[in-house]
């Protein structure tokens, strides 16, 4: 029997032996008592399936996990979401009203939190032993609200009664300043696709008082720590108070990572010597840096020789780079480690002192000649592994960015491209797609996603072509009903629905889109009426103290109502921007689109894992050459892909000469210049704060850092060719079939077992 048929044959398994308990729960009445009824059984039988064992286990310490509703997730991994969908049917209910009862825990900024979550996954479906350590934030990032036309941040707590969250009784002393507290450890089951499962490990303080929160906002009291530590995510670090909190929350979760990776190791017979045989930890960004001298001084607290115990840490830890923004490069003043963590900075003075000794580099030196403590510098000389998460930012990190690094350690370098978990970001998200590929090439995709590669055929079949626009369609009309319900508004399932959904950032150039949808409007005032009505979707939160994004909110806010509010313009554009968009609404809103937007400048994104997801829904990229889009560019061919802007090196080299100057540009092009001095139009003062607008319009015309003149008119150009290619319908479907057949390498199965071949080398 192959392994096909064996997991064929435990599902059916499965499928019998859960039939009357789950015939007993969907036949409740109120779907509050289904969900837990489900909670409570998908707990049974994870625990029934038991935990992934070895002697080397796999520690992912991030500051985030944005892991999404659990619900359906966990049912499909379980074997049982089918079964349960069909009994809820047959007592008129669905799966999408019962989901609606979960709250969804925001633990996570954007694309480095969610990657966590995909890797959880992957991680237990491929078998490996594999934890993930983080922090248990009661009030997670801020809950997005609209007032007049402008983003209010809200608390978004999501811990109930009732949920995936389980309290352990393990718990560690931390020292935090001059307080010795005590942690508590909670534990959501990581189940894997068809396996056993493993755990994600959530550090918290019972002593946290929600209470603390001031009128109905986001703001608390800074100073208390033992009220405040894990009371929420930090969605910036930009004042003073704040980042001594930000030391703390690290300081607090490496502290009780390094000590349940040495009880977990003895418990096992390791003797610390050889912790190494035991323990492997994935630092995620800088972080968790802190985890390389704490575990050092835990260590010793052991009785193990300061030298040794470097040698031991230096074996373990693997540190994975996700930006080369400058401002989100960690560093700290050395004085505000000494009042946070006094106990860690005889340590890092050491672990400076010896790499001085070694390199007379100030570029690479931990602490620099300003007292400031450079985190990524003791990552990569106190690790073993450095990568970058796709293949252009290695290269850039190689060649520049860590330029000085990778001279001293070739061999430390290494690229993993990011990837996507393809159960919730297909199988969870789009069962009508997943149906029909299932029906084309058998389900062996879910497992080895390079299957995908089989539907090519499929693109010479003009029914199969049929099929996937109206899957399309569907996907639309959901989202159709679920934007009626949620924001009162609506959209034309025939419209061409284009889609920017991810963190707000200059760089990812939410701003360059809204100057096309001026652009747009103008034309349809000026009597071009596009073939075909466009509905523009964006989805985004800025951070609180990010003045320039919140700019950036508002003109978009107030572009989407002049737009509403004119006859002239209305039937062929509509601009919705979501409230609060998160994991939830991005599962209903990718498989609806049919053009990705992913126009970062180009060199300035890591990655982008959105992309992948949009990809693999059938959504075609308009994009610019920038993490992994190059590699999405390479799969599915110049025909498939709508390219445009700058390469890369370009962008570097007037970084480099420091020639790009905005003011030039919107001098010497009127046709630019209109666009842009509509953001100061009457039409938008007449709906928005006037304040706000000229800020932003100033920032454009005077700044510009992330150089979205210099692309504008390109983008404008290939925007409109692929308007008007979306009208060969077959050609498009086409298209749509080629990125769903090459998607399979985007899957974070491939990109886990990179991970586990090069770096962790677990069995
Ligand atoms: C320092 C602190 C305030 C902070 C800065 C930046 C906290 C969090 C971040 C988020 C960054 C590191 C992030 O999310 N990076 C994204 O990681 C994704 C996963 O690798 C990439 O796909 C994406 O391109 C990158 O921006």
């Amino acid at each position: 029997m192959d392994v096909y048929d064996r997991t064929h044959r435990n599902v059916e398994e499965r499928e019998s032996m859960y039939e009357n308990e789950i015939a007993q729960i969907t036949a409740k009445n109120s779907n509050e008592e289904i969900y837990s009824g489900l909670l409570e059984l998908a707990g049974k039988i994870t625990q029934q399936k038991g935990r992934i064992e070895g002697k080397k286990k796999l520690y992912y310490i991030s500051a985030e996990f944005l892991i999404g509703k659990l619900l359906s997730n966990n049912l499909i991994n379980l074997g049982i979401y089918d079964q349960v969908a069909e009994s809820l049917k047959a007592h008129g209910k669905s799966m999408a009203e019962i989901e609606e009862i979960e709250n969804e825990p925001s633990l996570g900024n954007g694309g480095l939190g969610r990657l966590a979550a995909c890797f959880l996954d992957s991680i237990a479906t491929l078998g490996l032993p594999g934890d993930g350590i983080g922090l248990n934030y009661h009030l997670g990032l801020f809950k997005q609200e609209f007032e007049k036309n402008l983003q209010k941040e809200v608390p978004n707590p999501w811990m109930t009664q009732k949920s995936w969250l389980r309290r352990t009784d393990v718990s560690y002393p931390v020292i935090l300043g001059d307080k010795k507290v005590q942690s508590v450890m909670y534990e959501i089951d990581v189940t894997g696709y068809d396996n056993k499962c493993n755990t994600l490990k959530l550090f918290d303080l019972d002593t946290v008082d929600e209470s603390i929160v001031q009128d109905g906002g986001i703001q608390f009291d800074k100073e208390n720590i033992s009220k405040n530590l894990t009371l929420f995510l930090y969605p910036d670090d930009s004042d003073y108070q704040g980042q001594l909190l930000r030391i703390y929350q690290q300081y607090f979760m490496v502290s009780n990572a390094a000590q349940l990776i040495i009880d977990e190791a003895q418990a096992k017979g390791s003797n610390l010597y050889d912790l190494p045989d035991y323990a492997v930890i994935q630092i995620n960004d800088t972080h968790p840096t802190m985890v390389i001298p704490e575990m050092i001084r835990q260590l010793v607290l052991h009785n193990i020789e300061m030298d040794d115990a470097i040698e031991i840490v230096s074996k373990m830890c693997a540190y994975t780079n996700h930006t080369i923004l400058a401002e989100a490069l960690e560093t700290w003043p050395l004085w505000f480690l000494d009042r946070v963590v006094p106990q860690l900075v005889p340590i890092i003075k050491m672990l400076d002192v010896k790499v001085k000794e070694k390199y007379q580099d100030e570029r690479v030196a931990i602490i620099d000649k300003d007292q400031r403590v450079h985190m990524a510098h003791i990552d990569i000389h106190y690790g073993f592994s450095v990568n970058g998460v796709a293949a252009l930012h290695t290269k850039i990190l190689e060649e520049s960015e860590l330029k000085p690094f990778k001279d001293i350690y070739p061999n430390k370098f290494n690229n993993k491209t990011n990837g996507i978990t393809f159960r919730r970001w297909l199988l969870h998200c789009d069962h009508e797609l997943a149906a029909f590929i299932t029906e084309k090439i058998g389900d062996g995709y879910k497992k080895d996603a390079a299957e995908l590669e089989k539907l090519l055929t499929a693109a010479d079949n003009a029914a199969d072509l049929e099929k996937i626009l109206a899957i399309k369609k569907i996907k639309k009309q959901q989202l159709k009903s679920y934007l009626e319900q949620k924001e009162g508004v609506t959209i034309d399932e025939d419209s061409i629905l284009d889609v920017q959904v991810k963190r707000l950032h200059e760089y990812k150039r939410q701003q360059m889109n809204a100057l096309y949808i001026i652009y747009k409007y103008m034309q349809i005032k000026a009597g071009h009426k596009p073939k075909r009505p466009i509905t523009m979707i964006f989805g985004a939160k800025a951070a609180p103290a990010y003045t320039i994004a919140k700019d950036i909110i508002h003109l978009i806010l107030c572009l989407s109502e002049v737009i509403r509010k004119d006859p002239e313009v209305s039937p062929y554009l509509k601009v919705v921007m979501l409230e609060n968009y998160n994991v939830t609404y991005a599962e209903k809103v990718i498989p609806a689109a049919d053009v990705s937007e992913q126009i970062s400048l180009a060199s300035k994104e890591a990655s982008g894992t959105g992309n992948m997801k949009f990809m693999l829904n059938g959504a075609i990229t308009l994009g610019t050459e920038d993490g992994a889009n190059v590699e999405i560019h390479e799969f599915v061919g110049d025909d498939n892909i709508y390219i445009f802007g700058e390469s890369s090196n370009e962008v570097i080299e007037h970084y480099k000469n420091a020639d790009y100057v905005a003011e030039k540009i919107y001098d010497r092009d009127p046709e630019i210049a209109k666009l842009v001095d509509f953001i100061i139009s009457k039409e938008l003062f007449a709906v928005g704060n006037k304040k706000s607008l000229i800020r932003l319009y100033m920032e454009i015309v005077t700044k510009d850092w992330f150089m979205t003149l210099l692309d504008i008119k390109d983008y404008i150009r290939v925007k409109e060719q692929l308007f008007e290619d979306y009208e060969d319908r077959n050609a498009w479907a086409k298209k749509m079939l080629v990125n769903i057949s090459k998607a399979g390498f985007f899957s974070s199965d491939r990109t886990i077992e990179q991970y586990n071949e090069d770096i962790w080398k677990l069995k």
